[in-house]
């Protein structure tokens, strides 16, 4: 476990740790010689666990009271879950102890212990009257238990108790979760003889061992755009200030790494994980707990675990937020940050230095459009509330089909599969990277039959579409894995058939008369004399048939597939366009682009027909425009 201090400049943090450790973690020359903490300090006390009856460990953070060194002191807290605030008992709270203590709320420590430190300075009344102004003021605050301690680092009363309560809270740690992936938030970087490159840090969660290898993500190379980590590998653990050969999460942890990376490429913030995000993280959703009035699109500084960024606010609701009052909201950011779900950010007015509020990362890849909708409202509003990975994952199961990989660096959990299958009720299928629960696949069934029942109603001198089409039709941005498992389900079931390559329902299917049979021998004969396509009334001449009943009959043989309209009643017969698309794939294979005057000469047609025919290959979904050439989008569609 890992306590991290926090109050007043000179308040005594540093001295209760010497007393607590016997160490000084005021480690740098200039500290020592100003008596004054800058940056972090380090310290541990053994301590023989009443519940494991081993000698343990316990970790401390030191932190700077001095608000020039704010942002260390936020990359202190910024990593433990336990936090330690002195206060001076012949000072009381001081400005920078109500700025902490405000910290610490919306961190929202697992457990805050309060120490009146100097009591060797103080009488017995004054340490019982501040005790009461701080139980009252913690109260307020929303500690409802507050453990309040007295002692003094000169003369080492209290100090005893105050040990005996800390290592009860480190014994009581809640239950660790193992299937986590391993990650360090790193603070510092250095050279050691004979060792080589050596960093230090918290780790966040998971477990790691001696020759395990992890990723490196450096913000540096975030901000300019890469996601790619590099690998290192670890030559040798220190895990709570002594050698080891594992580390665990709530640990602090020195490691010795190899690997292609040099000391100046690590900065404090960056990251030693086990499993990298595969984007660059610029804009999440937040569920925001104001501390003070929040305004919509509000600049922002941001600090996360041991780093911090700018950005701003988006609040999704209202154009205020109050204080105290919690509200969804996204935030973006200037530079990226490595994040996880249900992480959490400080927000900081720059200008005015004070504690804005706190967001949880509820959603690391918000949509691009429509933030603010009803639906996608109602859908944080839900998640919000959900702590457990698992809950989570349940949760975003049942709104839709959620991709393996992606939920593995959203939630630092290599198992998905398993916790996936546990936690839902309903029965989940794997479809590529994808996980899908079976009422969505049933849905996303009846809506692909439902949508092809439409296209049935609006085409009807058509008999179905192509594959490519009903997808982007039915199966809007859903994965196509998904999208071609059910479509093939609904084929061997026949439910929906395949005629020639057009999809249709079962149902929506039609037989000519024997007369119509007669006729439409006749037809296409006849069709066939010309490779120019045919209006509908010089085909009834040429055939002399009423042209009205023609009419009637090509619709039911273009239904059919027969035939195709490639304008209202001008038709072509299906081995054409089947000789038309091979000439067109062949072009397109070919010269990876076809142009109109290409298809003028590999068809021989006039333009205006030609464009015509072009301008149906691309809505049925045969060909593609783009500027005055088209591609292939479907290059399955009219096979022969
Ligand atoms: N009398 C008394 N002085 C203390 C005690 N603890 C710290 N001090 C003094 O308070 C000053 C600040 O202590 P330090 O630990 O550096 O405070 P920090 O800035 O909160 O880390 C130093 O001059 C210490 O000698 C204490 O328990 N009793
Ligand atoms: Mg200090």
């Amino acid at each position: 476990m890992i306590i991290a201090t926090a109050g007043h400049v000179d308040h005594g943090k540093t001295h209760l740790l010497q007393a607590l450790t016997g160490t000084n973690a005021d480690r740098l020359p200039e500290e020592q010689k100003r008596g004054l903490t800058i940056d972090l300090g380090y310290a541990f006390m053994p301590y023989l666990s009443a519940t494991t009856q081993q000698q343990e460990t316990l970790g401390f953070i030191d932190v700077p009271g001095h608000e020039k060194f704010l942002s260390n002191m936020l990359a202190g807290v910024g990593t433990a879950h336990h936090a330690m605030l002195i206060v001076a008992g012949d000072e009381g709270m001081m400005a920078q102890s109500y700025e902490h203590l405000a910290i610490l709320r919306l961190l929202a420590m697992d457990s805050l212990t309060v120490v009146i430190t100097k009591s060797d300075l103080t009488t017995v009344e004054q340490q019982q009257q501040l005790e009461a102004q701080l139980t009252q003021l913690l109260f307020q605050q929303g500690f409802t238990e507050p453990q309040i301690f007295h002692c003094s680092a000169f003369t080492g009363d209290g100090i005893d108790v105050l040990k005996a309560h800390l290592i009860a809270l480190a014994d009581n740690e809640r239950q660790q979760q193992n299937d986590l992936g391993f990650r360090l938030a790193i603070d510092r970087a250095f050279h050691v003889k004979g060792a080589g490159l050596v960093v230090t840090g918290t780790a966040l969660s998971g477990n790691i061992a001696v020759g395990d290898s992890l990723q490196f993500v450096s913000h540096h190379k975030l901000k300019q755009g890469q996601t790619q980590t590099k690998t290192v590998r670890i030559k040798g653990l220190h895990a709570q200030g002594k050698t080891a050969q594992t580390a665990t999460e709530n640990q602090r942890v020195a490691m010795n790494i190899v690997g292609d990376i040099d000391k100046q490429d690590l900065n404090r913030g960056d990251w030693l994980v086990e499993i990298a995000p595969n984007t660059v993280i610029n804009r999440v959703a937040v569920a925001l707990t104001a501390n003070t009035n929040i305004k919509h699109w509000q600049t922002v500084q941001v600090f996360h675990a041991a780093t911090h960024t700018t950005g701003r606010i988006a609040l999704l609701e209202a154009d205020e937020v109050k204080a105290g009052n919690s509200a969804l909201a996204e935030i973006t950011f200037d530079s990226p940050l490595c994040l996880a779900e249900q992480d959490r950010l400080l927000l900081r007015d720059p200008a005015l230095k004070t504690n804005l509020g706190s967001g949880l990362v509820i959603d690391l890849l918000p949509p691009n459009r429509g933030k603010r909708k009803p639906d996608r409202l109602a859908y944080l509003t839900q998640r919000a509330p959900l702590n457990a990975p698992k809950d989570i994952i349940a949760f975003k199961l049942a709104n839709k089909p959620q991709s393996i990989s992606e939920l593995t660096w959203q939630h630092q959990c290599s198992n998905i599969e398993q916790v996936a299958c546990d936690q839902v009720d309903n029965e989940i299928s794997q479809y590529g990277d994808f996980l899908c629960t079976s009422t969505y696949q049933a849905q996303l069934q009846h809506l692909i039959i439902e949508k092809l029942a439409q296209y049935h109603q609006q085409e009807n001198d058509h008999i179905g579409l192509g594959k490519d089409r009903l997808y982007r039709i039915a199966a809007l941005n859903q994965p196509t894995a998904i999208f071609n498992a059910l479509l093939t389900q609904l084929l061997a079931q026949q439910i929906i058939i395949n005629t020639r390559g057009w999809l249709h329902l079962a149902s929506h299917q039609l037989q000519l008369t024997e007369q119509e049979q007669n006729y439409w021998i006749y037809v296409a004969q006849m069709m066939q004399t010309s490779q120019e396509p045919w209006w509908v009334r010089d085909l009834a001449n040429a055939c002399d048939i009423d042209e009205d009943e023609l009419r009637t009959l090509s619709y039911k043989l273009a239904q059919l597939g027969y035939i195709s309209a490639i304008v209202k009643d001008r038709y072509v017969t299906h081995e054409y366009l089947i000789h038309i698309a091979n000439a067109v794939r062949k072009h397109i294979e070919q010269n990876q682009k076809l142009e109109t005057a290409d298809f003028r000469n590999l068809s021989q047609l006039g333009r205006k027909v030609a464009v015509q025919i072009l301008e149906y290959l691309d809505k049925i979904g045969f060909t593609k425009r783009k500027f005055n050439y088209r591609e292939l989008r479907d290059e399955d569609l009219l096979k022969g």
